[in-house]
């Protein structure tokens, strides 16, 4: 039977068929309206991670400490505009434009990642966001690579290829700061100490608390729960610290033979919530840096579309 002719109760079984056989969906094919405010609700809050997250590592282009390090930095940061521009295209699929996209960041409708809240301090800093914010991007992103909405799923795949190399990069800075001065090394600490925590929180709040999940994974859009993702980073990421001498903020953490992963100490979802809310150190400083950003592009967008309908018109005559 074709998807025209069911009820709206064989619509839906058909397409949660479709999800459990590991079939893709794809933007012309039916979907859930749930199923589509979820998708714009997510990806978006992600395309505005990418582009808010420009501002942190942005602050030190024009004081890095040397020019091939400059030229890194500089390829980053325009990588992240890349990303948060194929993720906006990949949610203009599901029928929503990217005006009103910017414009649900801009009124506080939509939300953007909490890490991006923190200042950057230090030079240091660079690696640690390198290291530890794109690592934590790639444990959840590598899971979006196969997740059920098609535009999305391609455009995690380019994503995280790029995020590797800001991965490796931010590793690469801290490693050699470890092996510099002894205020070289504070540094370094310091900025671990400072971005370790707020990179758990990355993965959202536990999974008792995590109110879209449950319909999240039975759709196919996550795979994996928050805690799971977040534990996977935790593994992964404690002998790369320890292979460089830096030392993991927590007391409480330890290795568990029995199960193989690493115990971790509590999670102050206190400081969570309240960045999540805007009271976070940097929320009103980054929101005010876009709405800066977009009043100035104004001009350029105005006369790129002006441009683009003269030439239609020429080329139509
Ligand atoms: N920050 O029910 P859940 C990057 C909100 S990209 C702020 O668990 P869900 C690249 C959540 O929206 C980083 N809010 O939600 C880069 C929900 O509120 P709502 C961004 C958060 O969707 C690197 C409420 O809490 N990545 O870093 C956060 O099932 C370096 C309840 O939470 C993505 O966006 C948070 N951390 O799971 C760029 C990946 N966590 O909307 C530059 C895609 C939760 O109902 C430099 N997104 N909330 O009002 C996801 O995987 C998921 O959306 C989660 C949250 C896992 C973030």
């Amino acid at each position: 039977m074709s998807v025209a002719m069911m009820s709206e109760e064989q619509r839906e079984a058909e397409f949660q068929r479709r999800i459990d056989s590991g079939e893709v969906i794809e933007p012309k094919d039916w979907m859930p309206e749930r199923y589509r405010k979820q998708l714009i609700r997510m990806m978006s809050q992600h395309a505005h991670s990418e582009i808010v997250g420009m501002l942190p590592e942005g602050n030190w282009i024009t004081r890095a400490p040397s020019l091939a390090r400059k030229a890194i930095l500089l390829a980053k940061v325009q990588d992240e505009a890349g990303h948060g521009l194929y993720i906006y295209s990949a949610t203009e699929t599901l029928g929503i434009d990217r005006a009103e996209m910017i414009n649900q960041l801009h009124t506080g409708k939509a939300k953007y990642s909490s890490i991006f809240n923190y200042p950057t301090l230090s030079w240091a800093d660079m690696g640690a966001i390198g290291w530890l914010v794109d690592g934590a991007a790639i444990v959840n992103q590598t899971a979006l690579a196969k997740c059920s909405y098609g535009p999305y799923s391609r455009a995690m795949l380019r994503i995280c290829k790029e995020e590797n190399f800001h991965n490796k990069q931010g590793y690469q800075l801290l490693a050699y700061l470890m092996r510099g001065t002894k205020e070289q090394q504070e540094m370094a600490q310091d900025a671990m100490n400072r971005f370790w925590w707020p990179a758990l929180m990355m993965f959202g709040p536990s999974d008792t608390n995590s109110p879209n999940s449950d319909e999240l994974m039975r759709w196919k859009v996550k795979l994996y729960s928050n805690d799971h993702l977040r534990q996977r980073f935790i593994d992964r990421t404690v002998p790369q610290a320890e292979a460089i001498g830096l030392r993991i903020p927590d007391p409480d953490l330890k290795w568990n033979e029995q199960t193989r992963h690493y115990e971790f100490g509590k999670i102050n979802w206190d400081e969570f919530y309240a960045v999540v809310a805007g009271n976070g150190p940097c929320n009103h400083e980054r929101m005010s840096a876009r709405r800066k950003a977009d009043e100035e592009g104004r001009w350029v967008r105005e006369a790129a579309r002006e441009y683009a309908r003269k030439k239609s018109m020429v080329t139509a005559a």
